[in-house]
């Protein structure tokens, strides 16, 4: 069991809350390993993940209190943070970062590595790392500038001034902004949503959206090829064209 996060499984749906409200949930060296360590245990009957942030905020990032001085930045990078990151990309199931509150520094790019990011309207998303003499990390310079070019990147890495929720989706940063009223319910859909999905279609997406930003166009399409050729041969696939063709909703296993 965990102490810095909570874990609990309902319908299909593993709900992973970030778990030290009085801090607004900065990552100690134990919270990014219980991270990792729930992302990459998921029982079988998983088949989509919501993180999330108990109390107001999502992710303070890096706790500041929790630094030892003869641990390198570096090393801490290499050794905790990678392996968090990795433990989402290479999650078989999809992530949905459910942003209830501010997201800063590591905690903002926590949450834009998950597959869809939705957040409520009175988030924010802040590369605070300048305020402290630091880079973007956890990802950020990586996913950043691929989704909103390099103007609006460089602005929010150099200014590290808060980023609405609503401006982020206009600017593609993310997939939705609810208000906070609608936030509960509407991230619980969209988990039911993907939970009830074709699980290998999905995963398969990821792995091509993923690809696309180093393939060239042949190579893409032959990946596209490759992966749909998966797709093809699951039972979901058959199962879509049935109900489709008998008019009636599917219903996918994941299989
Ligand atoms: O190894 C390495 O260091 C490399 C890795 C680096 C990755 C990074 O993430 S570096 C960036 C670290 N994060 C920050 O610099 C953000 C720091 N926090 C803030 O800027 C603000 O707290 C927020 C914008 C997140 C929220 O502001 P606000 O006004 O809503 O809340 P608050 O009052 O500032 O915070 C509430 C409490 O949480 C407060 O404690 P207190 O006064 O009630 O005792 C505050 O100190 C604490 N807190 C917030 N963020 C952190 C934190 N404590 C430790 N670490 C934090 N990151």
């Amino acid at each position: 069991s965990f102490e810095t996060i909570l874990f609990a499984i309902e319908d299909g749906v593993a709900t992973l809350t970030l778990n030290r409200p009085q801090l607004m949930n900065a990552l100690s060296s134990q919270m990014r390993r219980e991270i990792t360590e729930a992302l990459t245990t998921l029982p079988p009957e998983v088949r989509c993940v919501v993180m999330t942030g108990a109390g107001r905020g999502f992710c303070s990032g890096q706790d500041l209190t929790d630094r030892s001085v003869a641990t390198s930045v570096e090393a801490t990078l290499r050794d905790e943070y990678e392996p968090m990151l990795r433990a989402m990309t290479d999650c078989p199931v999809p992530i949905i970062a459910a942003v209830n509150g501010v997201a800063a520094g590591a905690g903002a790019n926590l949450a834009l590595a998950a597959d869809v990011v939705i957040a409520t309207e009175s988030a924010s998303f802040i590369q605070a790392f300048t305020r402290i003499g630091l880079i973007p990390d956890a990802g950020g310079t990586f996913v950043i500038p691929r989704a909103v070019g390099n103007a609006r990147a460089m602005g929010m890495m150099l200014f590290a001034e808060p980023v609405s929720a609503r401006q982020a989706v206009e600017w593609g940063l993310i997939w939705e902004a609810l208000p906070d009223e609608a936030f509960a319910e509407g991230v619980a859909a969209r988990a039911r949503h993907l939970a009830n999905g074709p699980t290998l279609a999905y995963r398969a997406i990821r792995e091509a959206v993923t690809q696309s930003t180093q393939n060239d166009l042949d190579s893409q399409l032959a990946l596209e090829a490759r992966l749909q050729g998966q797709a093809g041969s699951t039972r979901d696939f058959m199962e879509g064209v049935s109900a489709f063709l008998e008019k009636r909703p599917a219903t996918f296993t994941g299989a």
